[in-house]
């Protein structure tokens, strides 16, 4: 069985997500965030040193990393949510799942800090707001007319870019990015995500 350190309201959603998409049985393992900082509980640290989620623990392995764990579920037990080595597909596929950390996650997480900064932070907001709506611009004209990025069906860039979106989407830039809002919309109006969203309901949220 499949076990997923999920704390709410946060990336591990998108984990619930992919395993509702894929009809495995798993169980969380839930954890709430500190009501004054929005931290993880230390409780996190103890199954690693980093003490983030999402984590999985499959066959008696710990993954780290949605990127990690997206692709080795998708390797294991949907292949084809992977597009074929050697495609442009393939490529496009291995740029964005990075992408969704490696880059669209900074500008988003450097406004998150910055703004707590209140005036002291007011010169560094022209440039992350410049790199918010770049990342967002490029990530709205990759939707694809099916909707998906990628693939015209559900792949595992999908589910890496969906956290991303959202941001944007609870950003109110849903009128400036219309394709990656229909996305959004797409995505949570699947079965499977509702049902993630239902399961990862940990207390408080
Ligand atoms: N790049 C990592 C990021 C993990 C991460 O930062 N997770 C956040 C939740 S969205 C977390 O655990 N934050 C709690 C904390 O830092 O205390 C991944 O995608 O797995």
């Amino acid at each position: 069985m499949i076990k997923v350190h999920h704390l709410n309201r946060s990336r591990s959603h998108r984990i619930l997500w992919l395993l509702e998409e894929l009809e495995q049985p798993y169980t969380i393992i839930p954890y709430t965030r500190d009501a004054q900082t929005n931290l993880a509980p230390p409780e996190l640290s103890l199954v690693h040193p980093l003490g983030k989620s999402p984590m999985i623990e499959i066959d008696g392995t710990l993954i780290v990393e949605s990127a990690a764990i997206v692709e080795t579920l998708c390797t294991r037990y949907a292949p084809d949510m992977i597009p074929d080595r050697g495609t442009a597909a393939y490529l496009r596929h291995l740029e964005l799942i990075h992408f969704a950390e490696g880059s669209a996650m900074t500008p988003i997480l450097l406004n998150l800090y910055v703004s707590r900064l209140g005036d002291a932070g007011k010169p560094l907001h022209p440039r992350i707001s410049s790199e918010l709506d770049n990342h967002y611009r490029y990530m709205n004209s990759l939707v694809r007319p099916s909707g998906h990025f990628v693939l015209d069906r559900l792949s595992a860039a999908d589910i890496m870019l969906s956290f991303p979106a959202e941001i944007a989407m609870r950003q109110k830039r849903g009128d400036d990015f219309p394709a990656l809002a229909g996305f959004v919309e797409m995505i949570q109006d699947r079965p499977a995500y509702r049902r993630a969203t239902e399961k990862g309901r940990v207390a408080g949220d």
